[in-house]
């Protein structure tokens, strides 16, 4: 297992965060995903055997956000 965490521009309220969350949540290889709206930050446990973190970027910014930087 591998984690990101990425910082999320566009969000403005908890419910932005639970979009995403639910968004992240059932794609393949991805274990667990906490956003937190406070700090604009995702953090996502994944297999990297089944999905990396390009697709998770594309993921989160296809409804509108935007991811600023990542972290490992
Ligand atoms: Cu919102």
């Amino acid at each position: 297992m591998k984690s990101v965490t990425l910082k999320i521009q566009g969000m403005r309220c908890d419910g932005c965060a639970n979009t995403i969350k639910a968004l992240v949540e059932r794609a393949p290889g991805v274990k667990t995903v906490a956003v937190t709206f406070a700090s604009g930050e995702a953090r996502i446990l994944y297999d990297p055997a089944a999905t990396d973190e390009d697709r998770l970027v594309a993921m989160v910014e296809r409804p509108g956000f935007r991811v600023a930087s990542r972290a490992p």
